[in-house]
């Protein structure tokens, strides 16, 4: 089934300068982007994002760090592609990723927090997530056209 995911790179990410090695391993794994964007969040989209992290002593460090630099918002779809981007990403720490994930490649092995990319975890997330970010309703397996000088124009 095609499906849509919700990807995201970090600041870390992008101040590494690995925003087009991140897209070349995505696209090599056979995905489309269909939406790109490089914005600065706001605390309260990522209190929104992270609400399940809000009440961890360790929310206002990450807190911090995602509203530190430019993200770069992707929307992502594809055959399996809310799973096939997490194993592409591998675990949250990076310390655990295997060498050839992103987070095993790049991330930083003594800071979890600084894993270079987000990615939906499950079908049902994803689409609340691109909602969020991208203001789009969208159903898992359904076609859809993308407008994407529409969503240049509203984003910059
Ligand atoms: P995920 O990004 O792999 O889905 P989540 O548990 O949703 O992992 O956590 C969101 C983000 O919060 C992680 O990617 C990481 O940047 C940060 N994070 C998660 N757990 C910790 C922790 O124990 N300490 C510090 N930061 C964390
Ligand atoms: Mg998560």
């Amino acid at each position: 089934m095609k499906e849509y995911t919700y990807i995201m790179i970090k600041p870390d990410g992008v101040r590494k300068g690995l925003t087009c090695e991140i897209v070349k391993r995505i696209q090599d794994k056979g995905f489309k982007i269909e939406l790109f964007d490089v914005r600065k969040l706001n605390a309260d989209i990522l209190a929104e994002h992270y609400s399940h992290l809000v009440d961890k002593p360790f929310y206002p460090t990450l807190r911090d760090f995602m509203l530190s630099d430019y993200v770069v918002p992707m929307l992502v779809s594809g055959e399996n592609a809310v799973l096939g981007m997490r194993e592409l990403m591998g675990p949250t720490n990076s310390a655990d990723a295997e060498e050839g994930t992103i987070r095993g490649d790049f991330g930083n092995k003594s800071f979890v927090t600084e894993n270079v990319i987000h990615g939906s975890d499950s079908l049902e997330n994803a689409l609340i997530e691109i909602k969020r970010f991208f203001d789009l309703d969208l159903t898992q397996g359904e076609e859809f056209n993308f407008n994407k000088s529409d969503k240049i124009l509203e984003f910059f």
